[in-house]
């Protein structure tokens, strides 16, 4: 930890939209004060055909959410025809950065509401209606924003799935809620891969998929795939002889917007539901004071879209607020570990938003990749996905924004739909590692373990929120009753985070990290119950435990404790089917660095794995290992200590 403090500069704080702790504090204290007046107000900048009856309604033992509640709106029309009746038609509204440096487009608000008014008339020609699920497993191409506007604009619900995710994984996400349409790409290109593929995994994933009446195929690369006769269809061909005008439908605030699959403690990902009007609200609010944006900035968010800081802050928070976003194919280090440099430096980008883990990666490679580009035109760094850590900050704040630009270190997750605790940065003094303040309107609590709320500073615990918030999740798909449990249930009256936090002495929030069996792997949030699901369908695996081990440049690790079945040998062979299975199962991104064979896992004489001793190993603090006396079988913990693999 740093005691060192990073003041805004005059220059940045004089032109800001929050330009001081004072205004942060007054704003902040109103915010808490008057919620309804305060989000009455804020509600104001996004476009209603009709006003909402109440602003807010939420009852967390219930686990009812409602926000604008009899208010309608569309949220295409604002995001696109709103800024074109405004007269900003030719404003660049996307900027698409090819995997290959010398591919790009740009599109502008008039050209983007072109083709999302096409593609929603060739979605409702397919028989798609307001409230049907439709299913997106792309890359990063300029169709998959296009097709997400598409259905908001007919008022159809996307779930998009991250394109690394396997055929089995897209296949259950299908199923879980009843996708009608699947829109794809013929094969994919990211980095030195230029073939991943897309449709092939997508019909893999269909075969077992009774909902999917039709699959939507871009052609990206022009690779040959399998077309089904009826059932697939080109993007192109059906974009061609699309009509050009679709109505918005005009949605209910608390109408479904998105579906966003996440991973949790159990085996069983959750379709985190958002709705229209609250999310929309409170993504573009955020967008604009948290990147401090104004008219005519360049603002890029290096996420994917199959993850959510891409649908709220590449696509829905940007347009809303008529940002030029940038979108970007590739991957940091092709062709070299200078490209994120390139990109900056050819599109003049002003707000730069990335994760540590990128951040780590590239600050290894030694900055003659930063210095032979021109970075002047950066004014904002920003911060996602897990802590920042203070040599990875420094070198961000040093390097990349030589010294100038303020460092956003963002707090959010899936559920929260936008971000809850941050800088502002023309306000707050920053300390490295730390998301600093909640946002305006949000009431960050700690919690003891048994749900005692801790006051004070210099403390620690349990990261929970206290009162509901415009962009919160309204539910887990077809499941309210775990929405319930997982979220509510352990701490009446609070929403729980999953997170633990400390507030130090000047009332600062650090996250500590998950306190459940959720990893963070490359920002990627990944749950152990699934990797170890995944690992047990091996053959030959009798059992397996997995946690996670810090890692230089991943964050976390996966740690792979596995047990074979009586007979079967520990082998490389082994090894690589395990990793095979996890590939198929999941995706090549959940696959454990380090897998420890061992012919039992600790577990108490009730058979209830102990995580804690499993962690301490991985972590290779082993004279810190705790009371084991409670194990059926104390003398695992030796046999594990003394084949643990060097790593
Ligand atoms: C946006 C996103 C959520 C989990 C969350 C945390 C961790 C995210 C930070 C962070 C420390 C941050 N959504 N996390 N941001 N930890 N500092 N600035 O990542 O649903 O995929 O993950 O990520 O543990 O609970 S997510």
């Amino acid at each position: 930890m740093s005691d060192q403090i990073y003041s805004p500069s005059n220059a940045f704080s004089e032109k800001a939209l929050v330009s001081s702790m004072n205004d942060y504090r007054n704003l902040y204290n109103n915010s808490i004060k008057y919620p309804e007046a305060f989000w009455a107000e804020v509600a104001d900048r996004i476009t209603w055909t009709k006003k909402w009856d109440n602003v807010r309604d939420f009852d967390f033992v219930k686990g009812q959410i409602k926000w604008y509640e009899g208010g309608k709106l569309n949220v295409s029309y604002n995001c696109l025809d709103r800024h074109v009746e405004d007269g900003h038609g030719n404003q660049t509204a996307l900027i698409w950065e090819g995997n290959n440096p010398e591919e790009d487009e740009t599109y502008t608000f008039n050209e983007l509401l072109h083709e999302v008014q096409k593609f929603a008339n060739v979605l409702k020609g397919l028989g798609v209606e307001k409230g049907d699920r439709v299913c997106m497993y792309m890359q990063m191409i300029p169709q998959l924003p296009v097709a997400m506007l598409a259905c908001a604009r007919i008022g159809a619900v996307h779930s998009i799935v991250f394109g690394a995710f396997s055929a089995e994984s897209l296949r259950d996400r299908i199923n879980d809620s009843s996708c009608k349409i699947l829109i794809t790409q013929d094969t994919g290109v990211r980095g030195t891969k230029l073939n991943i593929p897309m449709k092939s995994n997508a019909d893999k994933a269909v075969a077992e998929t009774p909902s999917i009446q039709h699959v939507v195929v871009v052609q990206r690369t022009g690779e040959s795939v399998d077309m089904t006769e009826g059932r697939d269809t080109w993007w192109h061909e059906s974009m061609a002889s699309a009509d050009a005008v679709c109505k918005p439908v005009e949605m209910d605030a608390e109408d479904p917007l998105f579906i966003l699959y996440t991973s949790g403690s159990t085996g069983q990902p959750k379709g985190v539901l958002h709705t229209t009007g609250g999310y929309l609200v409170y993504t573009s609010y955020t967008h604009e004071k948290i990147f401090d944006y104004k008219e005519g900035d360049i603002y890029w968010c290096t996420a994917d879209i199959g993850w959510i800081t891409g649908h709220s802050y590449i696509v829905y928070g940007p347009l809303a607020n008529r940002a030029t976003t940038v979108m970007f194919e590739g991957v940091p280090n092709f062709p070299d570990y200078g490209r994120f440099w390139d990109v900056v430096d050819k599109h003049k980008i002003n707000q730069f938003y990335t994760a540590p883990t990128a951040l780590r990666a590239l600050m290894k490679e030694g900055n003659d990749h930063v210095t032979s580009r021109d970075l002047s035109s950066l004014r904002l760094l920003g911060s996602v996905g897990e802590p920042i850590k203070e040599p990875e900050w420094k070198w961000y704040h040093e390097i990349i924004g030589k010294g100038t630009c303020p460092i956003v270190d963002t707090w959010w997750q899936t559920e929260t739909g936008g971000i809850m605790l941050t800088p502002l940065p023309g306000a707050t003094p920053l300390k490295p590692g730390s998301a600093t303040f909640p946002y305006f309107g949000i009431e960050p609590v700690l919690l003891t373990e048994e749900g005692q709320e801790i006051d004070g500073n210099n403390v620690a615990g349990l990261l929970a929120i206290k009162t509901s918030w415009p962009g919160q999740m309204r539910t887990i798909y077809g499941d309210h009753d775990r929405f319930i449990q997982t979220y509510f249930a352990m701490y009446p009256g609070y929403y729980f985070t999953g997170d633990g936090a400390r507030r130090d002495k000047d009332g600062y929030y650090w996250i500590t990290g998950r306190v459940d069996d959720v990893l963070n792997v490359s920002g990627h949030r990944i749950g152990t119950a699934e990797v170890e699901g995944s690992i047990g369908k091996a053959i030959g695996v009798a059992e397996a435990a997995v946690v996670g081990f810090q890692h230089v440049i991943k964050g976390q690790g996966i740690y792979a404790y596995v047990t074979l079945m009586t007979g079967v040998d520990e082998s490389d062979d082994i090894k690589a089917s395990i990793l095979a299975s996890v590939t198929k199962e999941i995706g090549p991104h959940s696959k454990p660095d380090v897998i420890q064979f061992t012919p039992a896992l600790p577990k108490t004489r009730s058979g209830k794995i102990m995580r804690r001793i499993l962690r301490k190993i991985a972590e290779n603090e082993l004279d810190s290992m705790g009371d084991i006396s409670t194990l059926a079988d104390p003398s695992i913990v030796q046999k594990l200590i003394k084949t643990r693999p060097a790593i």
